[in-house]
């Protein structure tokens, strides 16, 4: 499998809960490469053009107003099949869904609240990384 890069949000109920350390251990000792990574308290703006394709879902206010509520972690990480990686690595969009020992399991609460963000394709991958990284600030 080829190296790809993907991004990743450790979203604000993990960052409230004080789950960063825990979520970038697992990371690493997962085989990823941390190649970005920075705090950012995401402004409306930018959440709401973060997550555009979900516009017309209902959940679409509440799900911005939970993503600028306090601050988030975000990064890039490398790994041979990254984007599919950190997917399985995640657990289902529902925490009570996910697999044990997922990120979502261990530390999701719900559908909304749920811990971390990851790209679903290596096309949304480079969108994203570039919505928030300059080139230079990555690898
Ligand atoms: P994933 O993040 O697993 O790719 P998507 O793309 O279906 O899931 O949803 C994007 C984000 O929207 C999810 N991470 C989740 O936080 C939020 N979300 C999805 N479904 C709901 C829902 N029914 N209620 C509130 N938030 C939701």
């Amino acid at each position: 499998m080829p190296a790809e890069r993907t991004f990743f949000i450790i979203k604000p109920d993990a960052v409230e809960k004080k789950h960063v350390g825990a979520i970038l251990a697992r990371i690493e000792q997962e085989g990823f490469n941390l190649l970005a990574l920075k705090r950012v308290h995401l402004s409306r703006k930018q959440a709401e053009g973060f997550y555009a394709v979900h516009r017309e879902r209902g959940f679409f206010n509440e799900l911005v107003e939970f993503m600028t509520r306090s601050p988030v972690v975000m990064g890039v990480i490398e790994k041979d099949g990254a984007v599919g990686a950190w997917r399985t690595l995640m657990g289902a969009t529902d925490p009570a869904k996910a697999d044990a020992n997922t990120i979502r399991k261990l530390f999701g609460a719900n559908v909304g609240e749920n811990a971390t963000h990851g790209s679903d394709s290596l096309d949304n991958a480079k969108i994203e990384i570039g919505y928030f990284f300059a080139a230079s600030e990555v690898g």
